[in-house]
């Protein structure tokens, strides 16, 4: 459970106000052991690099495939190396165990840019729209925060905008219902009339957060990504300034390729953040370093992870924590 935060008005929020209280690491631990399940197949890999006696350029080379294997990539598995180099040298290490903090630390600082609140904006309603491919957990992942954000008593109203695939509408309406929030659908309507209709009910109605749920879709297929630009481009008309949030849910599973969508689908949308999901089955999670390492290159800042889907319940969704996704990585 975390609880949402309104940002302070535009003239007091030169500090922006946190938006997502972290739960106490009490209540997040049950997660983190599922997290650690899920991740331990790649985890027990690096791990195994440092259950020998000496620091060498063969532990080197067992961590650089180790961290390839995790999904990491070329580049960030090399910068990692970098700077665990620098590391090690800084603090003279001897012990394999304290190489492993010191990864730790470095992975930790790498993923520390990602980390960030998802706020609502001062004024309601707080427009979102969710893309991705296929089957990357969309319409699950909007399922599970409309409970966080009914929990923390935000009036949610959601946009079937996933016109295309049958059953769609079906299926947010039944998170919809879960959590006694407000849906609209329209038969043999287009996503774009549909995301306009449900931002302009939800300023009538007076809402707090519209969420669009919109169809899955490659990067590659160039007329989808123009109609999800045009269903941005349709919200703004609906509301000024809106959508506040463009978020891309991402598997977890995807390994490189999740790199892929997240640049593809910048480029055309601009994204403001990040939902990881899936990572409670065989997600090697070292595409998070990759993420990383090219949100720090990204001309107008990192795009955040503001929330990881560990399992397909209600509860499965938490907000994600530098610290301790390096640790369950490397445990
Ligand atoms: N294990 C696990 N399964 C998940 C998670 N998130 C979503 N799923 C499952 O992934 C499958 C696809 O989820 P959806 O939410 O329908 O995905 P989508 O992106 O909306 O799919 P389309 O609308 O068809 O593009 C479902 O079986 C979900 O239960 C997660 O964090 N962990
Ligand atoms: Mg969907």
């Amino acid at each position: 459970m975390f609880a949402f935060f309104k940002k302070k008005a535009v003239a007091d929020a030169v500090v922006p106000q946190a938006a997502v209280s972290l739960p106490e690491a009490a209540v997040r631990k049950p997660w983190l052991d599922r997290l650690r399940a899920g991740l331990r197949k790649t985890g027990s890999s690096i791990a195994q690099v440092f259950t020998g006696a000496r620091i060498d350029d063969t532990l080197y080379e067992e961590l650089e495939g180790a961290l390839l294997m995790a999904d990491a990539g070329v580049k960030a598995t090399a910068f990692l190396l970098a700077d665990l180099k620098r590391r090690v040298k800084e603090q003279a290490a001897t012990e394999p165990a304290v190489v492993k903090d010191l990864l730790a630390q470095a992975l930790a600082d790498l993923l520390a840019p990602l980390q960030r609140p998802l706020a609502l904006q001062p004024e309601p309603p707080t427009v979102m729209m969710v893309v991705g491919v296929n089957g990357a957990g969309k319409t699950t992942s909007i399922g599970k925060l409309t409970r966080h954000l009914a929990d923390a008593d935000q009036k949610v109203l959601l946009a079937a905008a996933d016109t295309f695939r049958a059953a769609a509408r079906e299926q947010l309406a039944f998170w919809a219902g879960r959590s006694h929030v407000e849906i609209v659908s329209q038969e043999g309507g287009d996503p774009a009339s549909v995301s306009f209709d449900a931002v302009t009910a939800g300023r009538a109605r007076g809402s707090d957060v519209v969420i669009a749920d919109t169809a899955g879709r490659l990067p590659t297929q160039l007329h989808l990504m123009e109609e999800l630009k045009k269903i941005k481009r349709t919200i703004a008309k609906a509301q000024a300034g809106a959508p506040h949030e463009v978020l891309l849910v991402v598997d977890g599973n995807t390994g490189q390729n999740a790199l892929s969508q997240v640049k593809a689908f910048d480029e055309a949308l601009h994204l403001t953040g990040l939902l990881v999901t899936k990572l409670d089955g065989t997600a090697k999670g070292g595409v998070l370093a990759a993420i990383a390492l090219w949100a720090r290159e990204r001309a107008g800042g990192a795009v955040p992870v503001y929330f990881i889907g560990v399992g397909e319940k209600l509860e499965d969704l938490e907000t994600f924590d530098a610290r301790e996704f390096s640790q369950a990585l490397l445990n």
